[in-house]
């Protein structure tokens, strides 16, 4: 059975190296499902913070996954109003550290709430994470939120704005719809 292990917390850009195997990175505005995706794909309540007040997590949260031996890499939300200019600046420079020049990083997963428009962060986020040469694969969260004509038309959104013929993976913590495909795509993201 698939396992995940919080292995390392990293606080800072110099904490960041030393972690010398494959990663793909999940990243997300704040609140939008983050958390409760880590606990689902690793079927454990409580392996990620689930908060009720947004913007708290400000780490990078590096979980090696067993058996396949690599690292599914937590990066801090985005997008939470509340954060002082100086924070998001922090955020910035943080996340910037960890997806530039890093010879380990394959993917980056985006989550992408369902309920809403496409973003302009998330337009943003995931234009940089292809100018980068990244792979990028999208994910819809909280679909057991919406009707499945709302889906289908985010997704076909988000096909168009990425210009995918694949959409994104259509996902539900609660639910635990999508989970087999993510982990599938997940898995065909690191290039193992
Ligand atoms: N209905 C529903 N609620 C969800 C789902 N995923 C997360 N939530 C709720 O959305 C809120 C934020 O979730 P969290 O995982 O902490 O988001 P994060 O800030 O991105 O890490 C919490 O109240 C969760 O219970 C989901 O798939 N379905
Ligand atoms: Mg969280």
């Amino acid at each position: 059975m698939r396992e995940l292990i919080l292995e390392k917390t990293a606080y800072t850009a110099d904490q960041l190296s030393g972690n010398n195997l494959p990663q793909v990175a999940l990243a997300g505005r704040s609140n939008v499902g983050k958390s409760s995706l880590i606990n689902t794909l690793g079927q454990r309540r409580g392996l990620a913070k689930i908060s009720s007040t947004p913007g708290k997590t400000r780490s990078i949260n590096f979980y090696l996954v067993k058996p396949e031996n690599f690292y599914l890499v937590d990066l801090p939300g985005y997008g939470y109003a509340k954060r002082s200019k100086s924070e998001r600046e922090n955020w910035g420079l943080l996340i910037q550290g960890y997806l530039e020049d890093n010879p380990y990083l394959k993917s980056v997963v985006l989550l992408i709430d369902s309920r809403i428009p496409p973003q302009v962060m998330d337009m943003e986020l995931a234009q940089y994470i292809r100018s980068l040469n990244l792979g990028l694969i999208p994910v819809l969260t909280k679909t057991d939120k919406c009707k499945q004509k709302q889906i289908s038309d985010t997704s076909a959104t988000w096909s168009g704005i990425l210009g995918f013929s694949r959409g994104p993976v259509i996902f539900s913590s609660k639910t635990g719809k999508g989970k087999d495909t993510l982990w599938a795509r997940i898995l065909a993201g690191t290039g193992l």
